[in-house]
């Protein structure tokens, strides 16, 4: 049969399973990424696993997160994550160095490799015909350990682009394209493939815009051909001996085909507070804004920031707004620097940050109340800025920069002639701020500092489940409204008791109080429940507080393996009008557990408080269902010894 690209390199990447989708496969995985906020727990669970050296080809630890330092927590967090890379093989990314994906794309991602990661933005590294995956930090610390990472068998969507961008519209635009026209959920279970004649006129950091922000669209991941373009960019960064092409068959078969012409697109904006919430840009014009910031791993290449710079150029930022500006690496810094683009921006009144994931994790810059924020990032999930209430739009570095200009949101091309940054034939290289290994493990001393506590362990699920309902949400609720993450919050991380106070405060504040005083209890969520961040603090603290089970419309992929991954019992309603019945305080009961979920894939579930019953369905493998029952993945991998094997 024709392979697309993705079944090329699955097919390459095979250990077990049939390629048949919505089937449990394994692949090898060659490279891993951690960054900061979630790293700690994945190195934690690595060192439970007892495994002296990684087993990847390359595992990389980045600290980028967790930067303010307004405490000790995220210093000592930074030493732990140090030694740990020194002692047991992982290269490590010194805070400063930059934002992880944006990093990895310039100087680590390889053409027909696997990466993954403990960020669900892994996939920007689809941009170089990686493929690319985000998942929990226990996964991940599991393929660290050599072992394979397991998954449903993806469908394969080609996204196929016709044409090129007419000035003003770009990357950005595209990728709000598809979310406008699949939402949040259209990606579930997918590969998203790019192919067509369109995706020529596209450099690697643009392309990376689109794979990074395939996460929005709860898609397994994206991925671009290798070819010209990687080429080009992988010479630009000294690394062309890595590159080679890689690309579908002609006529490969695909399950989706969705078509783009490129011609034909106009500048888009995701309104407030979900990122398909994206209508054209002339429907929201005029709108005062109070800031605008450009950056994060999405928009915050050389490109990006020197196409704001000459937005700019001259011409000071209008006095209601607040600019903030972001380098996404130190690479892009330095060349910000050297080319005077960083002056001209400072000029034009520009507040610039660190290379660091900052305002976009709520870390400073949170807009003022009621204060419209344009952002160049991936996710406006409410509050997620660390203002409530807040009002965040997500849009091209073209839009921001004239919106910035004008005080207003603004259509760049009524600027007048486009502004043309050309993609450097050269990257300013310097990896010193890349620690390798040390060559005598041995003589390396983990440090840990006081907020670092040890890992919770889950205990296997009793055989009936009976609790409270604690809370009932809508759809599409995220991992930010789950477990929140912000300045207060995020240098918890490490401290499970800690952070777990937290859990779900942004809905309501008295969950964990409420789950405290009984025990524990179960969730009930509506469609893609859990979509957003890989952050398995968002399994790890309910575990902590008790939650036993989740019974929700669908959840989102990688929460709901990190649910399975801490010994929660995900469930589905079979029937929407159960999920309408079911109220918060109702007692349910799920009798028999551990023989129901072997024998079937549907189980009863006891309303005791309505006297009532219905059915939920759960997606589990068998080997998953051997994890749930053990009580989680480390527990099983400790009784199986499995996810040890090369
Ligand atoms: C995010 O964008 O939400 C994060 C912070 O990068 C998370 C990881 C985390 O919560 O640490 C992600 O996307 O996976
Ligand atoms: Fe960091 Fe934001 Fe990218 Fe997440 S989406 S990795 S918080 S910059």
């Amino acid at each position: 049969m024709r392979k697309s690209l993705t079944h090329k390199i699955i097919s390459e990447h095979l250990v077990s399973g049939e390629m048949v989708p919505g089937e449990e496969i394994a692949i090898s995985i060659d490279q891993t990424l951690t960054q900061d906020a979630t790293g700690t727990m994945a190195y934690l669970q690595f060192e439970a696993m007892g495994i002296p050296r990684v087993k990847t080809k390359l595992s990389v630890s980045y600290v980028d997160h967790n930067m303010l330092q307004t405490g000790f927590e995220n210093a000592d967090d930074h030493r732990f994550l140090q030694s740990i890379a020194a002692k047991y093989g992982i290269y490590f990314s010194r805070p400063g160095n930059g934002i992880c994906h944006q990093v990895h794309l310039e100087r680590f991602a390889i053409p027909g490799q696997t990466l993954l990661g403990s960020d669900s933005h892994t996939p920007m590294s689809g941009a170089l015909g990686m493929l690319a995956i985000g998942a929990g930090g226990l996964d991940v610390a599991v393929a660290m350990g050599g072992g394979p990472y397991y998954l449903a068998m993806p469908r394969v969507t080609l996204v196929r682009l016709k044409g090129r961008l007419r000035p003003w519209v770009s990357a950005k635009d595209i990728i709000l394209e598809l979310l406008r026209r699949l939402t949040v959920k259209g990606g579930t279970g997918k590969v998203i493939e790019y192919g067509g004649d369109g995706v020529a006129s596209l450099a690697v950091p643009q392309r990376g815009t689109m794979t990074n922000m395939g996460a929005e669209l709860g898609a397994t991941t994206s991925i671009f051909p290798s070819d010209e373009q990687s080429r080009i960019f992988m010479r630009a960064q000294g690394r062309v001996k890595n590159w080679r092409p890689l690309s579908a068959d002609p006529d490969a078969k695909y399950d989706e085909v969705v078509e783009i012409d490129l011609s034909s697109l106009d500048p888009l904006i995701a309104k407030p507070s979900n990122p398909d919430n994206v209508v054209p840009l002339k429907e929201v014009e005029g709108i005062p804004v109070a800031q605008v910031a450009v950056g994060s791993c999405n928009n915050s290449s050389y490109v990006d920031l020197a196409t704001v710079a000459a937005v700019l150029k001259g011409k000071t930022v209008s006095p209601r707004v607040s600019l903030a500006v972001t380098p996404g690496s130190r690479q892009v810094f330095t060349m910000i620097a050297r080319s005077g683009v960083l002056t001209s921006l400072v000029r034009s009144g520009a507040r610039i940050l660190e290379s660091s994931c900052g305002p976009c994790i709520g870390m400073g810059q949170a807009p003022p109340s009621d204060g419209v924020s344009i952002r160049t990032f991936n996710r406006n999930f409410p509050g997620r800025s660390g203002t409530p209430n807040d009002k965040v739009y997500l849009a091209s570095p073209e839009v921001a920069a004239a919106s910035a200009l004008t005080g207003v949101i603004t259509d760049p091309r009524k600027l007048g002639a486009p502004v043309v940054i050309e993609q450097p034939k050269r990257y300013l290289l310097d990896d010193s701020m890349i620690i390798p290994p040390s060559p005598e493990p041995e003589k390396v001393e983990i440090i840990r500092g006081p907020n670092i506590k040890p890992l919770p362990i889950a205990r296997p699920p009793e055989d009936i489940i009976r609790g409270q309902v604690l809370i009932k949400v809508g759809d599409n609720i995220s991992t930010d409204h789950i477990m929140p993450a912000g300045a207060k919050v995020l240098p918890l991380r490490s401290n499970i008791p800690a952070i777990s106070e937290y859990v779900f405060t942004r809905v309501d504040q008295a969950f964990p109080e409420r789950a405290k005083k009984l025990g524990g209890g179960v969730i009930v969520g509506g469609g893609n429940y859990g979509q957003g961040s890989s952050r398995e603090h968002a399994a790890l603290a309910p575990m902590y507080l008790g939650v036993k089970a989740v019974v929700a419309r669908s959840f989102a992929r990688i929460h709901w393996a990190n649910l399975v991954n801490f010994g929660i019992v995900p469930l589905t309603f079979v029937s929407d009008k159960d999920y309408e019945r079911v109220e918060q305080g109702d007692e349910l009961e799920i009798p028999d557990l551990h023989a129901a979920i072997q024998k079937s894939k549907r189980l009863k579930v006891k309303n005791l408080t309505k006297g009532s019953e219905f059915e939920a369905e759960h997606a589990l493998s068998e080997r998953q269902v051997g994890i749930l029952l053990a009580g989680g993945l480390l527990n099983y991998i400790r009784a199986s010894g499995a996810g040890r094997s090369a």
